[in-house]
């Protein structure tokens, strides 16, 4: 396994929509297991292949607190196939947006359906904290991330702090 350096917007790659997977190679899945444990040292609940640098629709996710078993999720080409009408608000944040945080509203509820990394076809049912995270992951896959759902006034104060914060750790 492997640490794969994380981009940090505005990097181009974020904002590209990626590609269908043909199928989840043994190499995509290798590829699956380097993302896990990229977030697992960030610490983060959640990582899209865009934020190691790959346009490919792929995504991994473990929303398990530190006292529980983890419960590693590995999944390509998701598909969302239904969404609550009932929304839930959470303060987000991403790798790529380092120490920038706001609430953005998502459906509470998805139910999605994915390739794992035996190349599967699974189904999943997600709400609470999970649902929040494929969602986030997934707009990753579109080239969309959190901020794009703010006000273009937060989108801009979130931008400007995270210019400084990179002008100070290049200090
Ligand atoms: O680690 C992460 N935490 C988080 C918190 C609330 C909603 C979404 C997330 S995902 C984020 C990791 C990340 O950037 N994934 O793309
Ligand atoms: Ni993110």
């Amino acid at each position: 396994m492997a640490i794969l350096p994380i981009f940090v917007a505005p990097a181009p790659v974020l904002k590209t929509k990626c590609a269908p997977v043909e199928a989840v190679t043994p190499e995509l899945a290798k590829l699956m297991d380097d993302m896990l444990e990229t977030m697992y040292d960030a610490p983060g609940i959640g990582l899209a292949a865009p934020q190691v640098g790959v346009s490919k629709r792929i995504l991994v996710v473990d929303v398990a607190r530190n006292d529980e078993e983890p419960r590693p999720l590995k999944i390509a080409n998701p598909e969302i196939l239904w969404a609550s009408d009932k929304m839930a608000t959470y303060e987000e944040g991403c790798l790529s947006f380092p120490e920038q945080f706001a609430d953005v509203d998502r459906p509470a509820e998805v139910k999605i359906r994915y390739l794992d990394e035996h190349n599967q076809t699974q189904e999943l049912h997600a709400d609470g904290l999970l649902a929040t995270c494929i969602q986030h992951e997934m707009d990753h896959l579109e080239g969309i991330v959190f901020v794009d759902h703010l006000s273009t006034l937060k989108r801009g104060m979130i931008m400007r702090k995270l210019k400084k914060l990179q002008k100070q750790r290049a200090a």
